[in-house]
């Protein structure tokens, strides 16, 4: 019986062929007992007392929910004693965390979003951890938000775990999307699907219709056109990372553009760039798919904020593409 290579195998093999990223395959391991840890707590949310709403409003201005505050503080305190990261930026926490002492030599710092769609926690939709990682910048200080202010192409590890009827660990160092599925009973990441492609068909369209009245005319115009004439299918979770995972592996385009909810005639995004879009950019490029926030590719736009927000559309390449040079109006 052919035996499925475990993550820890498969970084070994990984390091062997590339020794010099053996940190980033060490920070990998880190994130995959994180991954472990939340998963167990996720999947028994409704008996461990950690459904509902903590008594906290984030930097986002968003209610957060206690599974959060488990997941936040998870992974402040297991990442910093890894000694890999000189800072964290997490979207629970108003700015950059320092590392106490713990990253005094260390070469990278990450972005996290611990517990994203965590709204959908009490209704047991699938939600997810998403991370980015660059090298630490030698021209700034170490705990600095400007060390989050880096271009996406440059991120050298991204990716996510999706808590969903399966636990899935996905990431890419730049060489290619690997998917691995945790085996409760081993208590082991294995491999699952080895260097992912975004199919070429995009039978699923993905966006909030609720927000229609908010969207410009070129967004409408451009929806009505994979309805009509695409005749895509409409698939919405509710939850970045499900919704990028199925069209990651099926096929599709996740639309989430600018609103002007206020009629002010200004588009906002409400994704943020630093830890939900940056790292699936760079996923959906690694997996030959795109992504821009409808003027630039994602990976291009270099943050100034650290909780900077942008519109979002990616999955499949040439309707990312058709998106992007939809007529102006
Ligand atoms: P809306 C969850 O709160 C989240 O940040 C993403 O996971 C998800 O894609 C989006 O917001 C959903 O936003 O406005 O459609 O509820």
């Amino acid at each position: 019986m052919a035996l499925i290579p475990t993550l820890t195998q498969y970084l070994l093999e990984h390091l062997a062929k590339h020794p010099q990223q053996r940190d980033l395959a060490l920070i990998m391991s880190d994130l995959s007992a994180i991954g472990k840890y939340i998963s167990r707590e996720t999947n028994r949310a409704g008996i461990a007392g950690v459904r509902g709403a903590a008594d906290a409003i984030n930097v986002q201005g968003e209610q957060v929910q206690k599974l959060d505050v488990f997941a936040n503080e998870l992974c402040k305190d297991y990442l910093r004693r890894t000694g890999h990261f000189c800072a964290l930026a997490s979207e629970e926490e108003d700015t950059v965390v320092d590392m106490e002492g713990y990253g005094s030599s260390a070469r990278y710092m990450i972005a996290f979003d611990p517990l994203d769609g965590s709204s959908n926690i009490d209704a047991n939709v699938s939600i997810g951890t998403i991370f980015s990682v660059h090298h630490k910048r030698d021209d700034i200080a170490a705990v600095a938000e400007e060390q989050f202010f880096q271009n996406g192409h440059d991120q050298v590890l991204a990716g996510y775990l999706l808590y969903g009827s399966s636990t899935v660990l996905v990431f890419s160092f730049g060489d290619g999307v690997h998917e691995f599925t945790l085996d409760q009973g081993l208590g082991e990441f294995l491999l699952s699907n080895e260097r992912i492609r975004i199919p070429e068909a995009c039978p699923y369209y993905s966006t909030n219709e609720g927000n229609t009245p908010f969207i410009s005319q070129k967004d409408r115009q451009f929806i009505e056109y994979v309805k009509m004439e695409k005749k895509m299918t409409t698939r919405y979770i509710g939850s970045l990372v499900a919704d990028f995972h199925r069209n990651l592996v099926k096929g599709g385009i996740f639309l989430y553009p600018g609103l002007d909810k206020d009629g002010t005639g200004i588009y906002k995004g409400k994704l943020r760039l630093n830890y939900e879009a940056k790292p699936l950019a760079f996923l959906a490029e690694q997996a030959g798919g795109g992504a821009t926030d409808g003027a630039r590719d994602i990976l291009d736009i270099v943050p100034d904020k650290l909780h900077q927000r942008t519109a979002l559309i990616i999955g499949n390449k040439d309707m990312v593409e058709e998106y992007r040079m939809r007529d102006q109006v």
